[in-house]
């Protein structure tokens, strides 16, 4: 490394470091000012991954601190509101209480978000010295277990071996377009189509406040922002129930990222369960162990590339986006298969610009440069790809890609997402999950 690059690197882990300090809420750490102030459940992961490295105590406190949103279901909320009056406003949209499961004495979402927590778990124990890494593991099991449990009890209910979501929100990749195209297809609400066919869409800004701090070209648009807030309020209406949503909701996909962040978390469980010398409930395990024959339905030979699937008529959602690579991360691919990820990485039309990983591959319809994520490069998506790439022995592309991705941010500044094409920052600045995945990619290097 020259001298410059080394300077640009501890510059950027100095930053980092505060920009972790400047989100931290006491006993949480927000995504972000402004726009993001309540405690995300994978933001929370990312963002312990990272602080792991600062402080080991704090990334484990990040983790307790997320489960205490859980329900009695086993649930893990993908949000725990803020209970600052400001934000009640947030919290109203939800009530969440309309379900028993939901906790008492906070206010959370109602669905959750990928199972990042095994793996922030398993990062946080290898800083710890093998005892103290078995009360830690001890400490967090009874609460990971049931999390699994629920994913299998409540989201696979035909034993299929695959999770199922029930809100774009639940991807964490809001406006990807194997979802966007669902909605846009079968499942505009009556009202936005008729606002649609007037082309009166712009009206529709004056229910957002996200724009109020982001560029609109940046976030979701009108219609996809609207429609995401229309599934929300269906999900409520049937009070959070999993029968009630399952009878009455057509928009149930069996989602590739998260079922690929599921895959790997469940292996990571099963290392934990073990050294702690647990057994897995003959149940979960059952379920789990099917992993890595049902995510292989997901491949389209035709395409040949990974989909999510329609939880209903089984048919894949031949939309690409970076879930197609994350297979890699699963782990549970054959290193054939593993390959042809790779040559799509290295595809200059595909998921080769200047500044990958893009969100969506460039030749796509859905593809643009700068809309959230329908193009932009997030860190999360490059962190888990470059694990991933490791673990199949792909080192040199997991080097060139951590890499590309570290300078970018030095470059460009701690922000939620990058142009792929400019390098550009999109999105909030001072992103947390982008801080801590620095902090990582720089620290699991050296
Ligand atoms: C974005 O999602 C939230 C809704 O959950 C939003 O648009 O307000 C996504 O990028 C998601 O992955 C992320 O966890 C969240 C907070 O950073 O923001």
């Amino acid at each position: 490394m020259s001298n410059s690059q080394e300077t640009l690197t501890s510059k950027l882990l100095q930053d980092a470091g505060q920009v972790l300090r400047d989100n931290d809420h006491g006993h949480y750490i927000a995504p972000a000012k402004n726009l993001y102030p309540h405690q995300w459940l994978w933001d929370s992961c990312f963002t312990a991954i990272g602080l792991r490295h600062l402080d080991n105590d704090r990334a484990q406190q990040e983790i307790m601190s997320m489960l205490r949103g859980q329900w009695a279901n086993g649930m893990v909320p993908h949000m725990i509101f803020n209970q600052d009056s400001v934000q009640q406003r947030d919290w109203g949209v939800w009530k969440s209480r309309l379900n028993p499961n939901a906790p008492e004495d906070l206010s959370t979402s109602g669905i959750t978000q990928p199972p990042m927590l095994a793996e922030a778990v398993v990062k946080i124990g290898e800083q710890l010295a093998l005892p103290e890494r078995r009360t830690w593991y001890k400490q967090v099991y009874p609460q990971l277990l049931a999390y699994h449990q629920w994913i299998y009890k409540d989201r696979d209910p035909h034993n299929e071996g695959l999770a199922l979501l029930i809100h774009p929100w639940e991807s964490g990749l809001d406006n990807t377009p194997p979802w966007m195209a669902e909605l846009n297809h079968h499942l505009l609400p009556w009202w936005i189509r008729a606002i649609k066919a007037v082309h009166l869409e712009p009206v529709l800004s004056l229910f957002r406040t996200d724009t109020r701090f982001i560029a609109r070209a940046e976030r979701l648009s009108n219609v996809e922002a609207m429609a995401l807030y229309a599934v929300q309020r269906r999900l409520r209406r049937k009070h959070y129930d999993i029968g009630a949503i399952l009878n009455h909701s057509l928009f149930i996909i069996e989602d590739l990222a998260f079922n690929c962040i599921l895959a790997r978390a469940n292996q990571h469980l099963e290392a934990i369960a073990k050294s702690i010398r647990q057994d897995i409930p003959e149940d979960l395990q059952k379920s789990m162990d099917k992993m890595p024959k049902t995510l292989e339905e997901l491949w389209d030979p035709y395409n040949r590339q990974y989909y999510p699937r329609d939880f209903i008529t089984h048919k894949l959602l031949k939309e690409s986006s970076v879930a197609t690579l994350l297979p890699l991360y699963a782990g549970t691919v054959s290193q054939e298969r593993a390959e042809v990820l790779v040559k799509m990485i290295e595809n200059e039309k595909l998921f080769g610009p200047a500044y990958p990983l893009p969100s969506v591959p460039l030749e796509s319809f859905y593809f643009n440069s700068k809309r959230y994520w329908q193009g932009p490069t997030w860190i999360n998506m490059n962190w888990l790809i470059i694990d991933g790439l490791r673990r199949y022995g792909f080192k040199d592309h997991a080097d060139v890609l951590t890499e590309s991705t570290v300078e970018m941010i030095a470059k460009s500044g701690i922000a939620e997402y990058y142009d792929p094409l400019t390098g550009e920052p999109l999105g909030a600045d001072d992103f947390s999950w982008t801080a801590a995945l620095a902090i990582d990619l720089i620290k699991a290097k050296h």
